[in-house]
């Protein structure tokens, strides 16, 4: 079965980009956002939320990478005091074993100049966060295309982390929209990833 997955991986490219990932690995449940009922505010198994007088929304769209569907969310507001806006799987944490590093990442893509990132924060196993400057990978992307493009960050757990989490966030200033689809978190053992042409028109931010 391992190497049916991996031969399929090898032969889905996208835009340059050949695969090799076994998705049979990824710990996040409803990855492909494909369980996702009409009219309601984000896919099962995960969470959209927008506090601090943020304003943002999540819908089901038929513009995916794979599948059916796709999560496309909007931030109105400037980047700015205690607005926060994400879809994330708080409710349905991934376990991780410390020591080992993990691979989380997706395909995304936005019509505008949204820049977003890719957090990873990490709990201990009664759920309490261990903090930004603990095994959270977070990178930032400015969009540049309306084309999927497909990004990743790495994080080790650190010896107290036992649950993680995934968040798809954007933080660009005076609104930004996103597509989301087809993410993952998986130990980078399980995950092999070539890069056979240029770098994503998606440019890393900060
Ligand atoms: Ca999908």
């Amino acid at each position: 079965m391992k190497r049916i997955l991996l031969i399929a991986g090898l032969i889905f490219c996208l835009g340059g980009f050949s695969l090799a990932i076994d998705w049979s690995a990824n710990l996040l449940l409803n990855h492909d956002f494909e369980d996702y009922p009409d009219g309601v505010p984000s896919p099962t198994d995960w969470r959209f939320f927008a506090v601090g007088g943020a304003v943002g929304t999540c819908t089901r769209v038929t513009d995916a990478f794979s599948g059916i569907y796709a999560a496309h969310i909007t931030w109105d507001n400037p980047w700015a005091g205690g607005m926060d806006s994400a879809l994330d799987n708080i409710d349905n944490k991934y376990s991780v074993t410390p020591g080992v590093t993990y691979v989380a990442g997706g395909y995304f893509k936005s019509s505008n100049s949204s820049v977003f990132r890719i957090k990873t924060p990490t709990f201990t196993g009664s759920g309490t966060w261990l903090g930004s400057d603990h095994t959270d990978g977070s990178a930032y992307w400015k969009t540049g295309t309306a084309d999927f493009q497909f990004h990743t960050v790495e994080f080790t757990a650190e010896p107290t982390a036992a649950q993680g989490q995934a968040t798809f966030q954007l933080v660009t200033t005076g609104g930004g929209i996103l597509t989301i689809d087809k993410v993952f978190v998986m130990t980078k053992a399980s995950y092999d990833y070539v890069e056979t042409a240029a770098s994503p028109s998606w440019t890393l931010y900060e």
